[in-house]
């Protein structure tokens, strides 16, 4: 064993001495004169959505400071994380390698293999590899002192920053989570934690406070918050303000997730009075970023299709803003895409630190400094071969100028999108485009096969839940339920279950659940439903799935049903998706009391191809893809919920 931690040290000095040998003049940063190398400053939030800060366009949460350093510096529209959850795009920003290549795919440790899934899952490494060569090494080499702040997540006690080069680490640790929460004293590793201080505040501090102590010499320092990560919480007063506050657009907002934005943005703000009142602001390059996509349970990340643990925009497309005031013309933006790999090589670049290693990350300086609009990269991958807890499904996709390919493992179905035209991946260009399709696809299946990809495979135990054998959400309905299956009124039931309710049915569903009847004649020209719908589900808490659709179709699995209705837990809004729910759709806030009865009426035009619902005075249209010639099964659909229907009325020709 002794002699294993040996070959890794021997191997990351061999890297590392060349590494130092590379810097101009063979001068050690350290002994260069103070303010030759830039200071570093990399403000990483956990799990924020690209479209969650004020300079990205959110309508209600507050960041002032974030805008302050977009508007110093310059905002990246088209910035993505390696992966759509924590410790693969926080490995990836470490190393300048994507996930793939280093084998650490997923969130440590992520979920397990189950009967639920219909893929088996592929391993992956659970820690960062200690002959990986880390930002912070680099820097530490060439001279700089090195610190950690927060959110860590890259391995068990050993792999910690202490061990990738960190000459400080506090409170990062092996936990994705705060454990313990936000409120301190918590759980985490930090000293003298005082009763009743945000976390959020304290790491503040703590960034401040090692700014302080290494003013005089170059500083890299680290600063991981664990906002705006679960468990949701935030500061008292700012969940009363948020409450308080009207929201400027009709959408409904989450005041506790906006409370937390809050404190995160004041943060941001703390570190960037500290280097203006040591006059360091020239000198330091400050890069601010996201480990992945919003929680879609508290925020929509509109208008970006999905989020954390999806492969879709919503899940890796991040804010990202970069300021240093020596290069960087304030209030720049720039659209082209870039990657968390990216960050290793600019970095180095910038601090004028060569590179003697392997990485897949490319500089973007010159985008920075203004000399170039474009990198001339060909693509940017992703391969996430893993099932997430937000309902992501084993994926890979590869990004060439605006258009996006997915790979999805289940099925082995293939999407592609232009992000340019559309941004909230609605329409799928696969059969539009099968030249382009094919060559990107070829392009991904190649860097798979080059950075020896894991795949997952069949699972041989898998079995579909039904949702009469299992009731999925663990809330227990508000209304009784009164007992008396009602099964046999539906032709398919699909993850579902249904029994009797006041308003005629109450179907309970699992992942995707349906209940369906085969009308007695197909309508071809178009269908009218009218129903009236209702949550069963009590509670306030908001992981309750609160949901409710008439779903309707030519065919009785999830890509051949159109589904109209709403959302009516974390979010509020409305509904028409054609297929998947998130696939192509169009959506509307909606305010009121989820708890309440809608009465929705909805038209299939199947001439015109579109569908309109109308619900109360909202009314929303769907162009559908063209693909709808009949009705022949209409019925209730449902996620991981108890949902109150009336009787189907159906007219039509
Ligand atoms: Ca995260």
């Amino acid at each position: 064993m002794k002699q294993t931690i040996d070959r890794r040290g021997f191997v990351k000095r061999i890297g590392l001495g060349a590494a130092a040998l590379a810097i101009p003049n063979c001068l050690r940063a350290a002994d260069a004169p103070a303010g030759d190398k830039p200071n570093i400053v990399f403000i990483l939030a956990d799990d924020l959505g690209w479209s969650d800060v004020g300079c990205y366009g959110h309508p209600f949460h507050e960041t002032p400071n974030i805008d302050r350093l977009a508007a110093g510096g310059m905002r990246f529209t088209d910035a993505y994380a390696a992966c759509s959850v924590c410790s693969p795009t926080r490995a990836s920003i470490m190393t300048g390698k994507y996930p793939a290549t280093l084998g650490l795919t997923d969130w440590i440790p992520g979920l397990r293999n189950s009967a639920r899934f219909k893929l088996l899952m592929p391993d992956f490494i659970k820690r960062l590899p200690l002959e990986e060569i880390t930002i912070a090494e680099m820097l530490k080499a060439a001279g700089y002192v090195t610190g950690a702040v927060g959110k860590w997540h890259l391995g068990p006690k050993g792999f910690w920053p202490e061990n990738q080069g960190f000459d400080v680490n506090i409170g990062g640790n092996h936990t994705g989570t705060p454990a313990g929460g936000y409120f301190l004293p918590n759980r985490m590793t930090l000293k003298n934690m005082k009763k009743g201080d945000y976390l959020t505040d304290r790491l503040s501090i703590e960034g401040a406070k090692f700014i302080e102590a290494n003013k005089d010499r170059p500083f890299f320092l680290y600063q991981s918050y664990h906002s705006v990560h679960t468990p949701i919480q935030a500061k008292k007063a700012y969940v009363e303000k948020y409450k308080g506050k009207k929201s400027p657009d009709g959408g409904r907002y989450h005041p506790t997730y906006a409370g937390m934005i809050q404190s995160l943005d004041e943060g941001v703000g703390r570190i960037l009075d500290q280097l203006d009142k040591l006059k360091l602001t020239r000198n330091t390059l400050v890069f601010f970023m996201s480990d992945n996509g919003g929680l879609n349970s508290v925020t929509a990340v509109l208008p970006l299709r999905a989020g954390k643990g999806h492969i879709y925009e919503g899940g890796i497309r991040e804010p990202m803003i970069v300021r240093y005031p020596k290069a960087i013309k304030a209030g720049a933006t720039c659209a082209e895409p870039v990657s968390s790999v990216d960050f290793l090589p600019t970095i180095m670049d910038i601090a004028g630190v060569k590179l003697s290693h392997k990485i897949d990350g490319l500089s973007f300086a010159s985008l920075l400094k203004g000399q170039k609009k474009t990198l001339g990269r060909k693509a940017i991958y992703w391969h996430h071969p893993h099932y997430s807890p937000q309902g992501g499904r084993p994926a890979s996709a590869i990004r060439c100028g605006a258009y996006k390919l997915i790979k999805l493992y289940e099925g082995d179905k293939i999407e592609l999108y232009n992000l340019k035209d559309d941004i909230s991946e609605k329409t799928d260009l696969v059969e539009k485009e099968p030249k382009r399709t094919a060559e990107m696809k070829k392009m991904l299946d190649a860097w798979l096969k080059e950075v020896k990809a894991k795949f997952p495979k069949p699972n041989p135990n898998y079995k579909q839940r039904t949702g009469k054998k299992k009731r999925a959400a663990k809330e227990q309905p508000a209304t009784k339920v009164k007992k008396g299956s009602e099964d046999g009124d539906f032709d398919v039931l699909t993850s579902a279950g249904v029994d009797k309710s006041e308003l005629g049915y109450a179907v309970r569903t699992g992942d995707m659940g349906v209940a369906l009847k085969k009308l007695d004649k197909p309508l071809g020209a178009q269908a009218v439903f009218k129903v009236k719908l209702k949550s069963l589900m009590k509670g306030s808490s908001l992981g309750i799935y609160r949901n409710g659709f008439l779903a309707f179709g030519d065919g009785v699995d999830d890509a051949s049903l159109i589904k109209c209705g709403l959302y009516l837990g974390g979010q509020r809004k409305y509904v028409i998706a054609e297929g998947a729910l998130g696939a192509r759709q169009v959506i509307k806030p909606m305010t009121g009391d989820p708890l309440g009865e809608f009465s929705l009426t909805v038209t299939a035009d199947l001439k015109r191809q579109t569908v309109t619902m109308i619900c109360g005075e909202q009314k929303l249209t769907l162009k559908l893809s063209g693909k709808l010639k009949s009705v022949t099964h209409a019925g209730y659909s449902g996620m991981r919920t108890t949902t109150a229907f009336s009787k189907l009325n159906i007219t039509g020709k």
